[in-house]
């Protein structure tokens, strides 16, 4: 079904044909709005070139135009649906997918799609003052695009909490914007959407890591029984790329100016060139990979086990998968640490599908290392980037409590207040990297920290205005 952009909230889910929900959701637009007027983007513009989603299908699927950022068109898409799709895992594989939400797993399918619709507005929230920083246009653009498309994920769950949680699925969409992030009193849910993300290179660090966890645990969202969830989730991920995009790139970019000025002054100190030293890049990387991990949860977990058994939430590519899809039977290896050694010890796999979805995620980030140092060689460089031991400055699951290096040595507290200033991000290292936060809002021109883009967006030059004050 097509998109209609004359409805008040454009929809392809008939919105028209159910008035009862077409007016709650209309009632909850003014809050939306008031919300992003006070905790979206800070800075202000006259338009914005943008992308909006015109239809569900493979290509062609976005429309590219300057927007005014507050009348942007956000609205509840959903991919196509298939008649025949059956349940591909747990104790209905092979049964229809569901329609309608179950009576028995009302709970748990609620508090799933609120976690996932509470992390959306969160990342907006900790964005919304990198406006007054961007390092050009054409990053601020990208910027705005990330934080509009998030919002519009925020939409995507708070319309099934509308369509099909009743009474209960309407107050925690209310309560979606009422939590913070970062609030003292009314936080967000999980731990990564209450850290700042105060400087550009957060952002980008950000978009790679935490979009990325997004990717992951859409993908097993993806999966679900409940066919609403699977479908809404299909079409978020189509928009979840370009993100990683943002994130993979802009890192590219950060590497390559880094890399140019180490080989240009043969020096490793780029600070005073107005560059971001490699070593503070790692620091920056280890504290985003870190606190991604953590939105795992943990290595074993009955919550996880239960979910899929009922079918509310598969595995990262269920369908290719070459066993039961029950997993009744079957045992997966986990770390654990005991004694201060790390165990590897086998576990019924049905606890360890967190573990399992981790494992993917993080084969997934082991590429961007790749392409970075590829970078880093290109110009005569030897230090290499790395990702962390899993276990390093973790605080949800086995390795919570316990103090890891980023190379995976167990140490105790005084080793690790003594070395933690070498892994992670000093107050010193952050200063450098906000003093060199200043907007360049000048088509075509680019801030001395971070390299050009390779090219612009949709065939537009990089001397494009894409942001007009
Ligand atoms: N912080 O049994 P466990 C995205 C809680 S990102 C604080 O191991 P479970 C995006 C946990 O809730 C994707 N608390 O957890 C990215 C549990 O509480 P209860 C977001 C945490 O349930 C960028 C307890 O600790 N979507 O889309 O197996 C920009 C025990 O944990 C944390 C989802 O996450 C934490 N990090 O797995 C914009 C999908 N981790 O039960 C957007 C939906 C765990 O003791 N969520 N806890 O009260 C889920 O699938 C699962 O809830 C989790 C946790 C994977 C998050
Ligand atoms: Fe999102
Ligand atoms: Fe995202």
């Amino acid at each position: 079904m097509a998109i209609d952009y004359t409805e008040r909230i454009p929809n392809n889910v008939d919105l028209s044909g159910d008035r009862r929900l077409q007016r709650a959701l209309e009632s909850w637009q003014p809050a939306f709005l008031q919300w992003w007027g006070e905790m979206g983007p800070t800075l202000p513009t006259q338009d914005v070139y943008l992308r909006t989603a015109v239809t569900v299908g493979r290509e062609g699927w976005a429309h590219f135009g300057r927007v005014k950022l507050p009348e942007y068109r956000w609205g509840i898409f959903l991919a196509e649906r298939d008649p025949g799709r059956q349940i591909a895992f747990g104790q209905h594989k092979g049964e229809p997918a569901w329609q309608q939400v179950p009576g028995e797993h009302r709970a748990s399918l609620q508090r799933l799609i609120v976690i996932q619709g509470d992390t959306e507005p969160a990342s907006v929230e900790q964005q919304r003052r990198l406006g007054l920083t961007a390092p050009s246009l054409y990053d601020l653009r990208n910027l705005f695009q990330v934080n509009v498309e998030e919002g519009r994920h925020l939409w995507a769950m708070v319309y099934l909490l509308h369509a099909y949680f009743g009474r209960d699925g309407r107050e925690e969409a209310e309560a979606l914007l009422r939590r913070n992030s970062g609030s003292a009193d009314s936080p967000r849910i999980l731990g990564a959407f209450n850290e700042e993300t105060p400087d550009w290179l957060s952002f980008f660090m950000f978009t790679y890591f935490t979009d990325r966890d997004g990717k992951y645990q859409l993908g097993t969202l993806k999966e679900s029984a409940f066919d609403p969830l699977s479908r809404t989730c299909e079409f978020m991920l189509k928009e979840e790329a370009h993100h990683m995009f943002v994130g993979t790139t802009g890192i590219d970019r950060v590497v390559e100016r880094t890399a140019q000025l180490m080989a240009a002054h043969d020096t490793d100190d780029v600070a005073p060139l107005g560059g971001i030293p490699l070593a503070v890049i790692q620091k920056y990387l280890n504290f985003h990979y870190s606190v991604s991990l953590d939105l795992f949860g943990g290595e074993t977990s009955t919550n996880v086990a239960n979910y899929f058994t009922a079918g509310l939430k598969g595995r990262w590519l269920e369908e290719r998968r070459p066993d039961d899809h029950l997993l009744t039977e079957s045992v997966a290896s986990i770390e654990q640490v005991e004694n201060g050694r790390v165990l590897q010890v086998d576990v019924p796999a049905l606890t360890a599908l967190n573990h399992d979805l981790r494992g993917a995620y993080i084969s997934d980030c082991q590429t961007g290392i790749t392409r970075w140092n590829r970078i880093l060689d290109s110009h005569g460089i030897g230090q290499r980037l790395y990702l962390p031991h899993v276990g390093f400055n973790r605080k949800v699951g086995a390795f919570a409590g316990s103090h890891m290096t980023p190379d995976g040595r167990l140490v105790d507290e005084a080793a690790w207040t003594a070395g933690a200033g070498s892994w992670l991000p000093t107050p010193a290292d952050k200063a450098h990297v906000e003093s060199l936060m200043r907007p360049v809002y000048e088509p075509g021109k680019i801030a001395g920290w971070v390299a050009p883009p390779r090219s612009g967006i949709n065939g537009q030059p990089l001397d494009y205005s894409y942001v007009r004050f």
